[in-house]
């Protein structure tokens, strides 16, 4: 079956503790209550709602991680993992809504699980590629590709609770996009290794169009892999979303968003989406609203809506 008629799972991550800032688990909420839901079933796609990931209690936390949370994170990941992997393998495309970007890793881990060949476009203002010693946060949502690339295996340490999380990924099958606030160590990662990555000085230089193009290019040059997003909504501009917890100047438009959304709805192979990082609790009540209101756009343009007019499947022009 073509992957855009497969039915579309919705799992929520109500998680927030990969970073310090309470909030990013209600994102699965908000999402929920501003309509993604019928956005997306307006466009055409069977949606079936999973409900949030049921997160085992907290384990303890030991005083001896550098990675904060690490086991917390580490077994609500491995669950999130289980859980896209099922979906998958039973036919779904997934749309995982977080919770914060250290979801990254059981929603990427769970993808190639059940879909090994899949390609990662990530999409950020951060390279989220910092592993446990070379944080200088040691929060673990600057971390999940760390514990996903074989090439890094050299740099990570042994972390509690993330035992259970083997390497999946290869630098080539990964791409990034909007880039602007990148730390040292993931700087010098992106070059050693030859990650593909179009920060936003390359969004200026060549604009969106040849940026995409490019970038699905780069990953996969035969155009048949199934393509995983992972979209932290923080690489959008902060007048379009401000409820975050590490906005940063300089980012997408809205139209810019748009406009990679579209085009990754047209290859007809994006098989997971993660939305990360809503914050609900930051910003203002303007702010608030836009961000949900922009994510649950760009959304649904991954998933068909398309701004030139949808037609819902089941509208009927009015007659006298
Ligand atoms: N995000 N590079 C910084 C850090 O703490 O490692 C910021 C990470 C932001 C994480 O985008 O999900
Ligand atoms: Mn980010
Ligand atoms: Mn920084
Ligand atoms: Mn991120």
């Amino acid at each position: 079956m073509a992957m855009s008629e497969r039915p579309l799972g919705v799992l929520g991550f109500s998680f927030n503790k990969g970073q310090p800032r309470g909030g990013t688990e209600q994102g699965p909420r908000v999402l929920r209550n501003a309509g993604i839901l019928d956005a997306l079933e307006r466009v055409g796609n069977a949606v079936v709602d999973h409900s949030n990931v049921e997160l085992p209690n907290p384990p303890d936390e030991g005083r001896d991680n550098i990675a904060k949370n690490c086991r917390a994170v580490g077994t609500a990941n491995k669950k999130l993992s289980e859980e896209v992997s099922r979906y998958l393998k039973k036919g779904e495309r997934l749309l995982v809504l977080g919770g914060d970007h250290s979801l990254g890793i059981g929603s990427i881990h769970g993808h190639a699980q059940a879909q090994p060949d899949v390609v990662i476009v990530w999409v950020d203002a951060h390279a989220d590629l910092n592993t446990p010693m070379s944080s200088s946060s040691g929060n673990m949502h600057g971390m999940p590709l760390s514990f996903l690339i074989r090439e890094l295996v050299e740099f990570m340490p042994q972390t509690p609770g993330l035992d259970w999380c083997k390497p999946c990924l290869s630098a080539k099958d990964v791409v990034y996009i909007g880039l602007r606030d990148v730390d040292p160590a993931e700087r010098l990662f992106i070059e050693k290794l030859g990650i593909t990555s179009f920060s936003m000085q390359e969004v200026d230089k060549f604009g969106i169009r040849e940026v995409v193009e490019k970038a699905l290019k780069a990953v996969d040059p035969s155009g048949k892999r199934p393509i995983h997003v992972s979209f932290d909504v923080d690489v959008m501009d902060p007048a379009h979303a401000s409820a975050t917890g590490t906005p940063v100047p300089g980012g997408l438009s809205l139209r810019e968003s748009f406009y990679l959304a579209e085009e990754i709805a047209a290859t007809g192979r994006l098989a997971v989406l993660d939305i990360a990082e809503v914050n609900p609790l930051l910003s203002n009540a303007d702010g608030q609203k836009t961000t949900v209101a922009n994510a649950v756009d760009v959304t649904a343009k991954f998933y068909g809506s398309k701004r030139q007019g949808d037609v819902p499947r089941d509208y009927v022009i009015p007659r006298p």
